[in-house]
């Protein structure tokens, strides 16, 4: 055997969480615990995932969720699991999850500082399939007079305290953020049981040709999303390359590979869906600021900062552009012309 060169100051994310504790002063020690409990229910989630199609779990659970979806077994598991493991931290008072219609509150913690925002599996149309999927997540500290309920998460996305997601594909990959802080990026190594530090402060690319979008809706998009678009497939340059398309159809995978290699992940409000697709809460903020950390943009259809837009209720959507700084502008400057 070769002389292997092993590491043996591997960064966990427990001790990355300790380290970044021991930078704030003031800090309790109360968000990393619930950053643990958050740890282990993304383990547990990928642990599920991958026994699946072994314990026959693919498939309808014969429930449909609040929003209309159908809603697989994995679905409902996946969702149960995060809620066990938010609640057991004992620091959130509050949870908003894309399966629950109405808001949990934890009234057993009634002084716990933090409210949790997530989509447990989002993707799992593509679960049968084998296709990766992942958890979003976002984390609002709670004000000292919060009282449990809605409103107090009816929040821009500039409120976040932390926000990431992680990806459940080859590997189990987890990316997080905390506010105005980098993005660091976490793989998960089975035989250790630990995510382990493998992406630190992740920088997106400025620009890249890879655009990331369900062609299938063309008919209902917009003027200026067709213009923009086309432009990218039709480059104006005599001898301009077009782009090319990726498109998996889980926003987390899209999202993590235009992280990666930078380019655009866009799902418009179209003549369709007037409000567009995925949530702002649990969907579009937190990757927001995963995208902005890293040194990219994200905006709605009315080219508004994604971060700043207030839901009016904890399922609403928006259409959502994020990517490589030049790219999203690119989409900017395009609406400009029409507004
Ligand atoms: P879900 O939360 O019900 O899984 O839906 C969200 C998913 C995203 O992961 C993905 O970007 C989008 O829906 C794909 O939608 P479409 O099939 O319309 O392209
Ligand atoms: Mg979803």
């Amino acid at each position: 055997v070769g002389a292997e060169k092993i590491n043996t100051d591997i960064v966990t994310l427990t001790r990355f969480l300790t380290e970044e504790q021991t930078k704030h002063k003031e800090a309790t020690g109360d968000f990393t615990l619930l950053c643990h409990a958050l740890q282990f229910s993304f383990k547990s989630i990928a642990y599920y995932i991958r026994r699946s199609t072994l314990i026959n779990l693919t498939g309808l659970a014969g429930s449909s969720n609040t929003t209309g979806d159908d809603q697989k077994k994995l679905d409902v598991i996946g969702n149960d699991l995060f809620i066990a493991a938010m609640k057991s931290s004992g620091r959130v008072r509050c949870l908003v999850s894309e399966e629950e219609e109405d808001l949990i509150v934890f009234e057993e913690h009634p002084n716990a500082r933090y409210a949790v925002v997530c989509d447990p599996i989002d993707g799992s149309s593509n679960l049968d399939a084998g296709v990766s999927v992942g958890t979003i997540f976002g984390i609002f500290k709670l004000p000292r007079d919060a009282k449990g309920v809605k409103e107090d998460l009816l929040r821009p996305g500039t409120d976040l305290v932390a926000s990431g997601f992680t990806m459940y594909g080859a590997s189990t990959q987890l990316v997080i953020t905390m506010r105005g802080g980098t993005v660091n990026g976490f793989t998960m190594d089975n035989a250790l049981g630990e995510f382990i530090l493998t992406h630190p402060n992740m920088r997106m690319p400025k620009k890249r040709a890879i655009y990331s979008v369900n062609e299938g809706n063309s008919l209902y998009w917009e003027e200026p999303v067709k213009e923009y678009i086309n432009s990218l497939k039709y480059p104006e340059k005599e001898g301009g390359k077009p782009y090319s398309a990726r498109y998996i159809g889980s926003m987390v995978a899209d999202a993590y590979r235009t992280l990666l290699y930078g380019g655009i992940f866009a799902y418009p409000a179209d003549k369709k869906s007037t409000k567009g697709k995925l949530r702002i809460l649990y969907e579009c903020a937190p990757m927001a600021m995963v995208f902005e950390n890293a040194g990219g943009q994200a905006v709605n259809s009315n080219m508004d900062r994604l971060l700043t837009v207030v839901p009016q209720h904890i399922h609403d959507r928006s259409g959502v552009f994020l990517g490589s700084y030049d790219e999203v502008q690119k989409v900017i400057d395009v609406h400009k012309k029409y507004a």
